[in-house]
């Protein structure tokens, strides 16, 4: 048997299967939540999605109703979890990924756990671990299960949208390159299942709002700090900026994408003050660049090579100075010879 006929043995074995995802819900967490969910509805089986936090606001078109969120329904999710005999870890490999309040009830409980997951160094909690560390998402992972399960039959409409769409974030729309031939190849399968990709699209990108627009325009042309000689660029926005321009979740998330589209810019840094402390997000571009280094060393974090989080307890200036310091050594300054 496969890892993912096991997934399935086990799914069919379960009577109350629940599906978890990360913090701070993406894209990808959502998708490959929703995805599993649905395959297994069409399996026979029922099952319940419990997350730490609620969608973003970009999924609002999504149908993310049967979600039960820690946030807004504690009681619920920990008698849930409690219950439950076959727990899904998406798109996450460590249990503190999922907040203090779920990692307890995690930690306490005594179900199978199954982890698909496509982030570096997995925990080994789980009994069945699916930790693919070269896919580009947990989305991707979850077409393989219902494929290598021997169901690509019952593939259709409602899996596949979710999964489009945790693909589609997860690549910066199949542009990263985590993008595999295979990945393609699943892609292919998706539409031809009856996702309308156009449709997902469209939602995706026609969905800003005026303050985002207007806290991006701010932070371009005030808060844009590039260093040309090492070719990183950095922007620090503090929790006033923020406040000024009606800050929602995810209205910085396409800041580094867009300085790293600055012709020869090997990083992206930006940081925002929140709850006291600074969240940092690093994008870079190629496998010479690699900040998920920089991130681990220094700032409390890690994650992919081109794509890592981290956070710092300084001020949102002495961030800005350690950044700063730190840099030339990771991105030295190209000598020509
Ligand atoms: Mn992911």
């Amino acid at each position: 048997m496969n890892p993912y006929q096991q997934i399935e043995a086990e799914i069919q074995a379960a009577s109350h299967i629940v599906i978890t995802a990360h913090k701070s819900a993406d894209g990808d967490s959502i998708g490959s939540s929703l995805g599993l969910l649905h395959f297994i509805e069409k399996l026979g089986k029922s099952a319940v999605i419990c997350h730490p936090d609620k969608a973003p606001d970009f999924l609002y078109w999504l149908d993310t109703s049967s979600i039960l969120v820690m946030e807004e329904h504690p009681e619920q999710v920990t008698e849930t979890l409690q219950q439950a005999d076959l727990i899904f870890c998406l798109d996450y490999n460590a249990t503190n990924r999922v907040g203090p309040e779920m990692q307890a009830l995690l930690e306490a409980s005594s179900s199978k756990k199954i982890m698909i997951d496509h982030h570096l160094n997995p925990e080994d909690f789980p009994l069945i671990t699916v930790s693919e560390t070269s896919v580009c998402s947990t989305s991707q992972l979850i077409v393989e299960l219902i494929e290598q399960s021997g169901h690509l039959d019952l593939l259709d409409q409602k899996i596949g949208t979710p999964l489009y769409l945790g693909i589609l974030t997860d690549t910066g729309s199949f542009r990263f390159n985590s993008v595999q031939p295979r990945t393609h190849e699943i892609l292919a399968k998706l539409l031809a299942a009856g996702v309308e990709h156009h449709l997902i699209h469209e939602k995706l990108s026609d969905n800003n709002t005026e303050s985002r627009l207007r806290l991006q325009g701010y932070a371009m042309s005030e808060k844009l700090e590039i260093l040309y000689n090492h070719n990183v660029a950095i922007i620090s926005l503090s929790k006033e900026e923020l406040a000024k321009y009606n800050y929602k979740k995810g209205d910085t998330d396409s800041l580094a994408n867009l300085v790293l589209s600055i012709k020869g810019m090997k990083a992206a840094i930006v940081f925002t003050e929140r709850d006291g402390i600074m969240k940092i997000s690093f994008r870079s571009k190629g496998a010479n660049n690699p900040v998920n280094i920089l991130a681990s060393e220094h700032f409390n974090g890690g994650g992919h090579a081109n794509a890592s989080g981290g956070m710092s307890d300084l001020s949102v200036t002495e961030t800005l100075d350690k950044l700063k310091t730190l840099i030339p050594t990771y991105f030295p300054t190209e000598t020509l010879n």
